[in-house]
């Protein structure tokens, strides 16, 4: 990997010495590494990223979108750090070597990201932080601005692609998912509401991957620092975008977590998760927005449930596993917290 990795950032600096990599939190899509190199006699710290071109088709639509919004985030009043791509010495904003996209981001020093949220004041600070990405970002009107995974985050799309999977889901898989099958249809009524009201909602723009990973704390004030993985960066709602936080910031434990007993949903992060989004978002929300945030709450923890077990039942497809139930534990972990929520 070493000398991968290398090869690459070599195709973005000069002289590159000195080289070290540290493999960085894992996504279940991309892989990511902090690389240290010396680049003539300066030190320097990057961020280099292989991107999966499975899931991600077009990586100059996300390049362009990036590109946009920090642009935009750069005249705002938006006090978190920007997460600013490199170019390749040829000027692109990625490099494809043997069919694979690789990128380079700016390292930003001093933070650390959690997989679990550990109090309410680190619950309070992300609800700010995310909520301050949106804030500025509702004055963003660009024409150029692209769709980069078409129905993202869609539910009744997500509850299609499901019953898709039942139907041609492998006899065995499908029994041994049984009982999360039996939990998803008779929670169907969160889908149906999500239809009632989802022409209702206004479209924004969103990162639409707000999980807890996805922000940058500061080693020593313990305040959010950057918001990262801005991958999905593109038009989406409110629903979803405060409900991944809720998802992954209120469950006990963390979404792999197979001792499902040890899930509850804490309530007392939840409400400090709310307080500080509102915070900063109060007077940018419709009313209607503010109204559906608890239901986007429990809807998103149903649809991330229902992606695991749709991805169960198509073999494992889309997300990364490292056993082979993994998929099914995570829809199985998604249920539960649901149910202590609900
Ligand atoms: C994926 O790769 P990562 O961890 O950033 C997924 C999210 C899920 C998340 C669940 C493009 O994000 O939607 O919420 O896993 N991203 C994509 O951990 O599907
Ligand atoms: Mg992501």
């Amino acid at each position: 990997m070493k000398a991968k990795l290398e090869h690459i950032t070599k195709k973005y600096f000069i002289e590159v010495t000195d080289f070290e990599f540290f493999m960085l939190n894992p996504g279940l899509i991309n892989s990511s590494y902090h690389v240290v190199f010396k680049t003539g006699k300066e030190k320097k710290n990057v961020v280099v990223q292989q991107l999966n071109t499975q899931i991600f088709e077009y990586p100059e639509k996300i390049a362009n979108n990036i590109n946009l919004v920090n642009a935009h985030l750069s005249k705002s009043d938006y006090h978190l750090a920007l997460l600013c791509p490199y170019q390749t010495l040829k000027g692109e904003n990625y490099h494809i070597e043997a069919g694979n996209y690789w990128r380079i981001f700016h390292f930003i020093d001093n933070s650390y990201t959690l997989e679990k949220c550990e109090n309410t004041t680190q619950a309070f600070g992300a609800g700010q932080g995310f909520g301050q990405f949106l804030a500025a970002l509702s004055s963003f009107q660009q024409q150029d601005f692209e769709t980069i995974l078409p129905d993202f985050h869609n539910a009744a799309h997500r509850w299609r692609q499901f019953l898709a999977a039942m139907k041609y889901a492998k006899a065995n898989r499908f029994a041994t998912a049984q009982q999360e099958i039996i939990f998803a249809v008779e929670h169907a009524y969160l889908i149906d509401f999500y239809k009632k009201i989802i022409e209702k909602i206004p479209v924004r723009v969103t990162h639409n991957d707000t999980k807890i990973s996805n922000l940058l704390f500061d080693k020593n004030t313990h305040k959010p620092l950057a918001v990262i993985d801005l991958d999905t960066l593109q038009y989406g709602t409110i629903l979803s975008e405060f409900g991944d936080m809720v998802r992954s910031y209120c469950n006990n434990v963390d979404e792999d977590e197979q001792d499902f007993d040890k899930i509850s949903f804490k309530f007392d992060i939840f409400d400090a998760l709310k307080k500080g989004f509102l915070s900063e978002l109060e007077s940018t929300l419709q009313a209607i927005e503010i109204e559906n945030l608890d239901f986007g709450a429990k809807l998103t923890i149903f649809v991330q449930g229902l992606r695991f077990l749709t991805d169960f039942l198509n073999n494992d497809v889309y997300y990364k596993i490292k056993y082979s139930n993994h998929n099914l534990v995570r829809a199985k972990n998604q249920f539960a917290l649901l149910k202590s929520f609900l």
